[in-house]
């Protein structure tokens, strides 16, 4: 069903001006509705969850009012101790009270209040850019720490458990399908053989989860640039959005995450691969950012994998999107052919450049 249908079903005052598609996820679709009254106006995001990737959107939403409920809280009581106004979206509930809507094809649909005068971008755009980027993610981090793992729902099993996508690469690939795209492709090839060179290596951070030696806690899932929001009228981070994967995890696959994704200045869907690298003096901003609240809660074991989980994410995203292109594009949105073995081949391009800065990115972890 239509967005423009589905918006009056919220309860937001006012009469609908207009409602636009917006953002560039590639698993949601987002959207963004106006309504004004005769003297005010309100914008809101409205979003419809991939029922292919989130089985169960009622999980979603479950953890994201108890998760927005606990950091407005925490957020509010320590408002005058901070050098910020902090935002986080809050769940409007629809007309009939609950938290989602259900369309007439069984879709759902819930609505979140828009974050005020601020705006993400999908590539780093300058050294401050990046210290924001690691301070937001490490506030976050830390003001999600007490919610409690056992509060959480797993929103979506086998997230970042990098051996599991290997699964999924193998089993893709026994199919005639999967067979005929990595024939078809010399790049596809190449690609499949970068994986398969790091196979021992890519349960690293599972095995020390196993081990005792990494705990579960809170996690964000997606810290990507793209999800954290700048202040327009101060420059400073405000906001981490896209709470849909906030669920128990590794700090690490949030650490790697935005690692991955902030210190490629090419972003993720740059075709000329020549020019994707990781950038170390971006990387070094972020870890000092993220540092000011981390350093109180990373233990020893935490920081002995902190490289391997930049190298692990980027490598993982890649395994990911690749196992996508071989199973057919079945997960994220395509806009044209080939783009999801384009968007792999970046994050090996990416892991390569990491895994040649080993050193320099190991001595800005061990001053940070
Ligand atoms: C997906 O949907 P979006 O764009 O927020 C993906 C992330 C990837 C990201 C790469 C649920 O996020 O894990 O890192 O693409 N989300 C899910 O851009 O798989
Ligand atoms: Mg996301």
């Amino acid at each position: 069903m239509k967005a423009a249908l589905i918006a009056p079903k919220f309860d937001v005052a006012g009469r609908i001006v207009t409602v636009e598609q917006t953002g560039d996820g590639n698993v949601n679709d987002t959207y963004m509705a106006i309504f004004r009254t005769t003297f005010s106006e309100e914008r809101i995001i409205l979003q419809r969850i991939n029922k292919r990737v989130f089985s169960r959107p009622e999980y979603i939403m479950a953890n994201m009012r108890l998760l927005t409920e606990h950091v407005h809280r925490r957020l509010e009581a320590e408002a005058h101790m901070s050098d910020r106004i902090w935002q986080l979206p809050r769940v409007i509930a629809a007309k009939d009270g609950t938290d989602f809507v259900i369309d007439a094809d069984g879709e759902y649909w819930r609505a979140i209040t828009l974050i005020a005068s601020a705006h993400s971008y999908g590539q780093v755009q300058s050294i401050e850019h990046a210290h924001e980027a690691g301070f937001v993610l490490g506030n976050f981090q830390r003001v999600i720490s007490d919610l409690g793992v056992d509060n959480l729902y797993d929103t979506l099993e086998g997230f970042h458990i990098t051996p599991g996508y290997l699964e999924k690469l193998d089993r893709a690939l026994e199919t005639n399908e999967g067979q005929a795209r990595l024939h078809a492709s010399v790049e596809a090839q190449r690609a499949k053989r970068f994986i398969d060179d790091r196979r021992e290596w890519c349960s690293v951070l599972e095995d020390a989860k196993a081990a005792g030696e990494l705990a579960l806690r809170p996690i964000h899932g997606d810290p990507k640039i793209s999800n954290i929001m700048i202040d327009d009228a101060t420059g400073k981070g405000t906001c981490i959005v896209d709470l849909d994967t906030v669920k128990p995890g590794l700090i690490h696959y949030d650490f790697g995450d935005c690692l991955r994704s902030c210190c490629n200045p090419a972003g993720e869907e740059m075709q000329d691969l020549s020019r994707v690298f990781f950038d170390t003096d971006l990387c070094e901003a972020i870890v000092r950012g993220y540092m000011v609240h981390a350093r109180s809660f990373l233990t020893e074991a935490d920081r002995d994998y902190l490289y391997d989980s930049i190298r692990l994410i980027a490598f993982e995203l890649g395994l990911r999107f690749f196992a996508d292109y071989i199973a057919g594009d079945v997960y994220f949105k395509t806009r044209y052919d080939g783009q999801n073995l384009n968007r792999a081949r970046v994050q090996f391009k990416l892991t390569e450049s990491i895994e040649a800065r080993k050193k320099h990115i190991l001595d800005i972890l061990a001053k940070a």
